[in-house]
């Protein structure tokens, strides 16, 4: 790193929510680990070696930027928060509050989420959101509506304990690789089986003792096929269904009516790997669930995830060590960007209509907290340059990672002034009038929440190069102007004691506290660590119970003509979510950067393609060329590529039809028509 260093200290990995400790080697010149609280051993993946190669580029914003006459041009703070001022001032005295949006980022600390959370709240709107909603939206909203909590339900550590692992719709091998290195793998070698739910075969399958390459869209009558087996092999925990939930009549005669058979037919899986996992998973001593993407990222995306815990609950599996259903988060802090309040629906500590909640922010920031929810996300995007006039993006890249992004482009362009907050010149920047120089990880004081609830510090290393601004600064300078010099942001550990105070769920944490470990929650008083297994005895809805539920099938939005095949996206190791960071960093791209689209001999036999060919990849929404991999291990019917790559722009492809209840949109399943691209040219 560059002069602007200071010496190495303990931060956190800014990619995935494993959450692994790292600081920067100096004579080595990269990121190392330390002993983190996940990564106990220092352990990183080439992310985290790699996450000091962004801090320094030559693409980082350095000044602020105004645009004028069309262009954007590099201007003074002043001139860059005259503009905001004006431009949401005007909005909000002409259209009201709920003429304004804020994308809070997941990827940034709970401080700087909580400062974004007030400042929509101080200005009258609930209208902030967060790319969970692009994430585990659905997980959380069933997770909440039957346990009480949308988070893992169990700890890292004490899942090791399982028997089984049943991971759905999620590639740990890839996407969390420190928790499949140094906490599943040692598990799977001393014999817990791994059921794999995914209609690829990816780097975790190798690891896999049964694969259930569902057909993308099917995993509910899957789900539904392996609960059925549960109840007719006699493998239910009657004692646990008796006392600790409800409606169990119901779903067995419901369950009872499944043709097995016909479920594996209809889901594309063989009949005999299905009933031999459900036998594996419903005969565990102890059966732990993780789940990603795959289940979450469809329109009826809650409702997979209710099967999945119909699956859980028959079998006793929740509320024990070892066990539960454990969504694997994303980013470094979307955890925490939810827990503080970055939800259209939430405040920090509770919802938005849980009036103890409303109380206590209310009297602890001095206005009237406005009661009816925001806009979600997506939602806020199709009505820009309608009712919304105005709006901050915070730490996101919307021009690349929304659904049906040719539409969002659209509407980016159609707002009276879109703020970006960004650290290098991201294709969102291309939309921005005003555009704020921020903060990289490297040059962060504050906290983030893992995967498993554990809150750690970020310490900074670095300065912000040019006239770039910490992140909390800047919240802290935009804040000032729109609300108010009595608007506080005295600093990360001010915010966080505030935050400690509003919240519940955060009370009793402290930076002292943290120092160099975790202190995770729910975080009772006089704790050390926090509680590890979530549900015990008592669901966190405070009922001893969670119900039962029936789930039907729901056929996906994308009807699939004849000559079609469903596209389904997803992730490689060596890039993260829309690039714009590991894009930038030279090792990642050297390692591999393929955005190459996988397809199935014989679907592309059929269609004249081989390995390499460049195809188009096609549909009423939008057109992508790129490269084909020809592959046995994407199932026939299906297709997959990543989305890391702004060109070809895959999203222009992604529908936009959200799950009425989580308002996710369905980025795993879209009809599209692939060809030789030369074909049609
Ligand atoms: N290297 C890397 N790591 C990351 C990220 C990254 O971009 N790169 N991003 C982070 C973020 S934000 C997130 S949310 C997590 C996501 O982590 P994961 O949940 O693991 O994410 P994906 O790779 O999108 O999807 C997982 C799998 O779902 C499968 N799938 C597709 N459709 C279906 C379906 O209908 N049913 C089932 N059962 N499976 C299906 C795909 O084939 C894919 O292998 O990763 C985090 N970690
Ligand atoms: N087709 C398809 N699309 C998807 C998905 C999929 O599976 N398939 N997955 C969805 C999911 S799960 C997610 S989470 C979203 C992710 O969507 P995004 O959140 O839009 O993706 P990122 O690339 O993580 O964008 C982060 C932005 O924040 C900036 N940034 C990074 N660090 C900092 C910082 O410290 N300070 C500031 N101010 N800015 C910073 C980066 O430069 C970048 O522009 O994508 C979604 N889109
Ligand atoms: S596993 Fe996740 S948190 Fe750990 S080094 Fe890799 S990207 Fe960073
Ligand atoms: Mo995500």
């Amino acid at each position: 790193m560059s002069e602007r260093t200071n010496e190495p200290r303990e931060s956190v990995c800014p990619f995935c929510g494993v959450g692994c400790g790292l600081t920067y080697d100096a004579e080595r010149g990269k990121g190392v680990g330390w002993r983190g609280a996940v990564n106990t051993r220092g352990e990183l993946c080439p992310k985290g070696v790699a996450a000091f190669e962004h801090v320094d580029h030559a693409d980082r914003l350095r000044t602020p930027l105004i645009r004028e006459d069309g262009a954007l041009r590099e201007a003074t703070w002043d001139e860059a928060l005259d503009r905001i001022e004006t431009a949401f001032g005007e909005a909000i005295a002409r259209h009201g509050p709920d003429a304004a949006f804020f994308f809070a980022s997941s990827k940034c600390t709970n401080e700087a989420n909580y400062v974004v959370q007030k400042l929509a709240r101080a200005l009258g709107t609930n209208n902030v959101d967060n790319c969970a909603r692009l994430c585990h939206a659905s997980t959380v909203a069933a997770m909440a509506e039957r346990f009480g909590a949308g988070a893992m339900t169990n700890s890292l550590r004490d899942l090791t304990e399982a028997d089984v692992f049943l991971v759905a719709g999620a590639n740990p091998a890839v996407n969390h690789p420190v928790i499949f290195r140094s906490y599943l793998l040692p598990a799977l070698k001393a014999g817990t089986e791994l059921i794999h739910l995914d209609p690829r075969a990816t780097a975790t399958t190798d690891a896999a003792t049964h694969h259930l390459p569902v057909r993308p869209g099917f995993d509910i009558p899957l789900l539904n096929a392996m609960a059925a087996v549960v109840v007719e092999e006699g493998l239910v925990d009657e004692a646990f269904v008796r006392e600790r939930t409800t409606g169990f009549e119901a779903l067995r005669a419901f369950l009872d009516e499944v043709d097995v058979d016909a479920a594996a037919e209809q889901t594309g899986v063989d009949a005999e790997t299905l009933r031999t996992a459900a036998r594996s998973y419903g005969s565990a001593d102890r059966a732990a669930i993780f789940t990603g993407m795959g289940l979450s990222q469809h329109h009826c995306g809650t409702d997979n995830v209710h099967a999945l815990l119909n699956l859980a609950l028959l079998t006793g599996n929740v509320g024990t060590r070892g066990a539960g259903v454990n969504p694997l988060r994303g980013q470094n802090n979307v955890q925490g960007a939810g827990d503080v309040g970055a939800l259209p629906d939430r405040l920090p500590g509770g919802r938005i209509d849980d009036p103890a909640t409303h109380e206590r922010c209310a009297t602890e920031w001095g206005f009237d907290v406005p009661t009816t929810p925001g806009l979600t996300e997506v939602e806020a995007t199709h009505r820009f340059g309608e009712d919304v006039r105005v709006a901050y993006v915070f730490g996101e890249n919307p021009a690349v990672t929304e659904p049906n992004v040719s539409r969002v482009r659209e509407k980016l362009a159609s707002l009276d002034c879109l703020v970006v907050h960004d650290v290098v010149r991201s294709e969102t920047v291309e939309f921005a009038d005003v555009v704020l120089p921020g903060g990289t990880w490297a040059e962060t004081d504050g906290t983030v929440t893992n995967t498993d609830r554990q809150v750690q510090r970020m310490r900074a290393m670095a300065d912000p190069p040019g006239d770039a601004r910490r992140d909390l600064d800047v919240l802290g300078a935009v804040a000032e102007r729109l609300v108010g010099e009595g608007f506080a942001c005295d600093g990360p550990e001010a915010v966080f004691e505030e935050l400690t105070r509003v919240s519940a769920t955060y009370a009793g944490m402290s930076y002292d506290g943290i120092g160099t470990g975790s202190q995770r929650w729910p975080f009772p008083e006089g704790a050390t660590e926090g509680t590890a297994v979530l549900h015990e005895g008592t669901f966190a809805s405070g009922s001893t119970t969670a119900d039962l539920r029936i789930v039907e099938h729901v056929d996906p939005v994308d009807p699939v003509g004849d000559d079609e095949l469903v596209l389904t996206t997803g992730r490689i190791l060596e890039h993260y979510n829309s690039g714009a960071l590991t894009r930038r960093s030279g090792t990642l791209v050297r390692l591999r950067g393929t955005d190459a689209l996988q397809i199935h001999p014989g679907d592309a036999a059929r269609r004249g393609i081989e390995d390499g060919d460049r195809v188009r990849v096609a549909n009423d929404r939008g057109m992508v060329e790129l490269a084909a991999e020809v592959t046995p291990g994407v199932r026939s019917g299906t297709v997959f590529c990543t989305f890391h790559f702004a060109d070809p722009l895959v999203n222009t492809l992604t529908g936009d039809t959200l799950d009425p209840v989580a308002k996710i949109p369905p980025f795993k399943h879209s009809a599209v028509r692939v060809t030789v691209a030369a074909a049609d040219n």
